[in-house]
């Protein structure tokens, strides 16, 4: 671990940076010895408030309260738009690239500025105001930033759905937060495919009472159901509105946007960030971890349907005033050398995507990337899971040609921005490891016993005091949000994820401990994909886990237990992984489902997925104590009959 190879701060990196060795060192002291002062100054820095806070933070761990820079207000969309609109009114903010490699555009902060204010009039003239939820269900078009930041301008707090998920699941987001409006696209492209997003949300209206308007962007231009009264077309709205929209002044505790995420739970989680704290750490993140300066082209790939393309695609870019691409399509369409094409073609200096992308492309072979120049890369960035030492060379030597920092930047949906990363300027790397914890982060390790660890050790992964990009609740269930994060560690953040931290004190997350997955860097609870699997009337029971797998990190494997009398067919096991891809997306669905006649449990009927884990992973003669299974039987017949693929 503390002996891997360490890659140093290369001198002309640490020259340029903002951040080096000793400034990192002296700003993290200072932010934990001060964490008031060190805030209230970045509170200044990155953001322009109408009214300055008298409370810089305020929060209980025990009772989950959670608040910073109370009194404050401020518009969200202004600190994003409005304020560059001097200096920076003819600076492209949002490059454009499509699914088709021979469609994109150019947005600068002026024209962002008049769409987000036509828009936010739009949504205000049809009744939509300060507290409103609109769902957002959008392919990755530039349209997408414009109608989160006309939410923000209004008070209105946006819950983007990805454009992956079934119609089922938008259903669900769209009830729990009581969606009045959703804007979608009539369809969207992705890897040369057409998804159906206005069928979809015809699909999920049905079983929405509360909403109102279905607002339409053309896309395709493909054939959709209408309903008149209810659909409208966004071009024909916006044709109409007024690009003069005075923003409402938020307070800093105001809701931003619910965005949901899988626990361990069968339901997926709202969680709530609000506007002041979530913008500054978003943007002082955007700008140290990346290091971004004036005239950087800064490319995230991630879709805005997760928390990566809120805070890294749209608002930490564009508060610092940055340029950001977005990219409409797949890694691999039309070739497995897209993503280095777009480098170049846009001159891309920062560009930051997600370990499962890397595998996929490290699979095709070197030529794809040593075809194309990727000159104008300077920093490289990975999240969403862990990466594999293998993964993170290839991406060191082959994609940045052994000269660009890797940035592996652990975080959540929950913590709203990057905690446990390397510093370009700052931080020797380790190939596997997110290295050290950003400025007011303070890390902890936890063991079985509830005991904090020093030194070197290996166990939970948690927080010792809040920082601001911290989610505030989830929406609708504060005791939930409390159960699942703040009780397991009294006084303490729990992340859910397990961790080592090495003698030099770098962090290598080992991964979750929690009944969730990680399947191509998306989150996914095993519980939600069994509810699903049993809503088949011949299934009794299921047991989702994990197992390893090459591309994905995680592949996704469910041991079926059919009812009396069923025989397990081919047909039956397609009826199931489409059942999946209905109930939640094709995200989901499984890679490898066993017929299981029946599944390990303890004498109290708990179901042993510690087992079904080792099996999955092929770890058979490594089953640990099985002392307390009600049959041991079961576990052979288990083994007997495990599946091998990917
Ligand atoms: C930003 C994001 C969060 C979970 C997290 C952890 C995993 C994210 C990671 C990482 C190892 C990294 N994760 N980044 N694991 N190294 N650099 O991905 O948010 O979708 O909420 O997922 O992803 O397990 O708990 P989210």
């Amino acid at each position: 671990m503390s002996d891997a190879h360490v890659y140093p701060v290369k001198p002309e990196t640490a020259a340029q940076a903002y951040i080096d060795r000793t400034t990192y060192h002296a700003l993290y002291q200072r932010a934990l010895a001060e964490p008031d002062a060190f805030w209230a100054e970045q509170a200044e820095r990155f953001l322009d408030w109408e009214q300055r806070w008298h409370t810089v933070s305020d929060y209980d761990f025990e009772s989950a309260h959670i608040r910073w820079f109370d009194g404050g207000k401020l518009n969200v969309s202004v600190n994003c738009l409005d304020r560059h609109l001097d200096k920076r009114g003819d600076q492209v903010a949002i490059i454009w690239e499509g699914d088709n490699p021979a469609h994109d555009k150019k947005i600068t902060y002026r024209e962002l500025y008049e769409e987000v204010c036509r828009f936010a009039n739009v949504l205000k003239t049809r009744g939509v105001g300060k507290g409103d939820r609109v769902c957002i269900y959008l392919p990755m078009i530039a349209e997408a930033a414009a109608v989160m930041l006309a939410c923000a301008r209004i008070g209105a707090v946006h819950s983007v759905v990805f454009g992956g998920f079934s119609a089922e699941a938008l259903k669900d987001r769209i009830l729990d937060c009581g969606g009045k409006f959703v804007v979608c696209a009539d369809e969207g492209y992705r890897g040369g495919k057409v998804v159906p997003l206005k069928a979809n949300v015809d699909k999920a209206a049905k079983h929405c009472p509360m909403l109102e308007k279905i607002i339409v962007i053309q896309n395709t231009g493909g054939k959709i159901g209408w309903q008149e009264g209810r659909d409208l077309w966004y071009h024909e709205t916006m044709a109409a509105a007024s690009a003069d929209c005075p923003p409402e002044p938020m307070d800093a505790e105001d809701p931003l946007f619910i965005l949901y995420t899988s626990g361990s739970t069968g339901k997926p989680k709202g969680m709530l960030h609000t506007t002041g704290g979530y913008l500054i750490y978003a943007a002082i993140t955007h700008k140290y971890v990346f290091d971004y300066h004036d005239g950087d082209v800064y490319w995230c790939t991630a879709d805005i349907g997760w928390v990566t393309g809120h805070s890294y695609v749209v608002y930490g870019p564009l508060c610092n005033g940055a340029t950001t691409l977005m990219f409409e399509g797949v890694p691999t369409y039309p070739g497995p050398d897209r993503f280095w094409q777009v480098v170049d073609k846009h001159k891309v200096n920062i560009f930051y995507t997600a370990p499962t992308a890397i595998r996929a492309l490290m699979a095709q072979g070197d030529r794809y990337v040593n075809q194309t120049s990727r000159q104008s890369l300077r920093i490289l960035g990975s999240v969403g899971e862990p990466i594999n030492p293998e993964a993170w060379e290839w991406y060191y030597h082959v994609v940045g040609g052994g000269t660009r920092p890797i940035l592996d930047t652990w975080w959540q949906t929950e913590t709203g921005g990057i905690m446990i990363t390397p510093l370009p300027g700052a931080t020797d790397l380790k190939p596997g490891s997110a290295t050290l914890p950003f400025f007011g982060i303070k890390p902890e390790i936890l063991d079985t016993n509830g005991q904090i660890l020093e030194g070197a050790a290996e166990g939970s992964l948690i927080i010792a005091r809040s920082w601001p990009g911290q989610a505030r609740t989830i929406y609708g269930d504060h005791k939930l949000y409390i159960d699942t994060y703040f009780s397991k560690a009294p006084g303490f953040y729990y992340s859910g994820d397990g961790a080592k931290r090495d003698a030099d004190g770098y962090y290598w997350i080992t991964g979750r401990i929690d009944d969730v997955l990680n399947v191509s860097g998306h989150r996914l609870g095993t519980a939600e994909i069994e509810s699903a699997l049993v809503l088949h009337e011949s299934v009794a029971e299921a047991a989702v886990v994990g197992y390893p797998h090459n591309i994905k990190g995680q592949g996704i494997y469910a041991y079926v237990t059919l009812n009396t009398g069923v025989e397990p067919t081919e047909q039956l096991r397609k009826e199931l992984d489409e059942l999946v891809r209905k109930e939640i997306g094709p995200i989901a669905h499984p890679d490898i489902i066993q017929w299981a006649p029946s599944l390990p449990k303890t004498r109290s009927g708990k179901i042993m997925r510690r087992i079904l884990r080792k099996v999955a992973a092929g770890e058979l003669d490594n089953l640990g104590d099985t002392s307390t299974l009600a049959d041991p039987s079961v576990v052979q017949n288990i083994i007997e009959h495990r599946v091998v693929k990917g």
